[in-house]
């Protein structure tokens, strides 16, 4: 007798150690996150039921200058991380396969050219452009030499992290690599996720997004306005100590206790696009802010140097 198809799906994830109630938890934590009302919720819960039961997109994810944080932030959630992970099928992911040296370098080969014009490409990291890419290579082709080889070969390119979609810390100043994000370094216009690191919920968001053959609209950054159309001032749950003038001058201190504004300890939400305070992360649990943290504008471009010094006083 053929299996549910349905069944199948929650049993894996049950395997995974995610129940039906979990599943449910983080659709409606996804509801919020793509800009839709509560009553979206069961409508989401199908999409991505449909998504885990069609075939799945092929995905290649490439890596380049930066930190992996981005794959471990979905990775170490392992809901989110394990209801992603049923929504695309991932072809090639240098962190999580076990593939290494040329096994690793002919399966890279073998999926871009089976999947040629089907697979999404999902790039983390930024590319070095000076002195023909030198400065950052994987099995002795630079990366602009991969990015070039493989991104043009996609149906779609998700940059993910600030650093694919800006250039991020390997870009920092003096940027000797002369690191850029992906779009910039190749002439193209990606979908940009940006975040260091991206919250896993605006990565599934934007599958079920493309999944479901919706526009996504992108802001002049190209990011998708559902998830970065508002500030995190504009969503912060200390924003009525702001209006107030309740302002933290120090960690550690009795107004941080009392759950006061951080601007005068240089919070940079007023100036930052992102879904943070509403989104947040480790399964929906907090984000920088709630645990006390200034918003340092980790999803705005070259925000190493525009942003910094993190600490001082505005
Ligand atoms: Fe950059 Fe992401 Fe920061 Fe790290 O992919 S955005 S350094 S969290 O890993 O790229
Ligand atoms: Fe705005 Fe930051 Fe104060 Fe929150 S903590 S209200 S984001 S300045
Ligand atoms: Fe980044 Fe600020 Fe959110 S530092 S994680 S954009 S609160």
């Amino acid at each position: 007798m053929e299996k549910d198809p349905k069944k199948e799906f929650y049993e894996k994830l049950e395997a995974k150690g995610v129940s039906r109630r979990d599943f449910l938890k983080y659709c409606t934590a996804l509801t919020a996150t793509m800009g839709l009302s509560y009553s979206c919720v069961g409508k989401v819960a199908e999409q991505i039921e449909q998504a885990a039961i069609k075939p799945r997109p092929p995905v290649v994810w490439l890596h380049f200058g930066e930190c992996t944080g981005c794959s471990e932030a979905f990775l170490r959630t392992p809901d989110v991380g394990g209801i992603i992970l049923e929504t695309i099928s991932v072809e090639y992911h240098e962190t999580i396969m076990a593939a290494a040296g040329h096994q690793a370098e002919k399966s890279l080969h073998d999926a871009v050219e089976k999947y040629k014009g089907k697979f999404v490409c999902v790039v983390e990291g930024a590319v070095a452009t000076k002195y023909n890419g030198a400065y950052g290579k994987v099995a002795d082709r630079t990366f602009l030499e991969i990015a070039n080889d493989v991104v043009p070969k996609a149906a779609a390119t998700i940059c993910l992290g600030t650093c694919a979609c800006y250039g991020g810390v390997a870009a920092a100043a003096p940027n000797p690599g002369g690191y850029k994000g992906v779009g910039d370094a190749l002439g193209i216009n990606p979908v940009n996720l940006p975040g260091c690191p991206t919250n896993p919920l605006n990565l599934l968001g934007t599958i079920l997004k493309y999944l479901g053959k919706e526009t996504i609209e992108l802001d002049d950054y190209g990011r998708p306005v559902f998830a970065y159309g508002e500030s995190v001032h504009d969503n912060c749950p200390r924003l009525k100590h702001y209006e107030e003038g309740n302002f933290v001058s120090e960690f550690g201190s009795k107004e941080a206790e009392l759950g006061y504004c951080l601007y005068e300890m240089g919070c940079k939400g007023p100036e930052t696009y992102n879904n943070c305070p509403t989104a947040k992360f480790n399964d929906a649990t907090s984000f920088p802010i709630q645990a006390g943290h200034p918003c340092i504008g980790c999803s705005e471009p070259d925000f190493w140097d525009s942003m910094t010094p993190f600490y001082e006083e505005s």
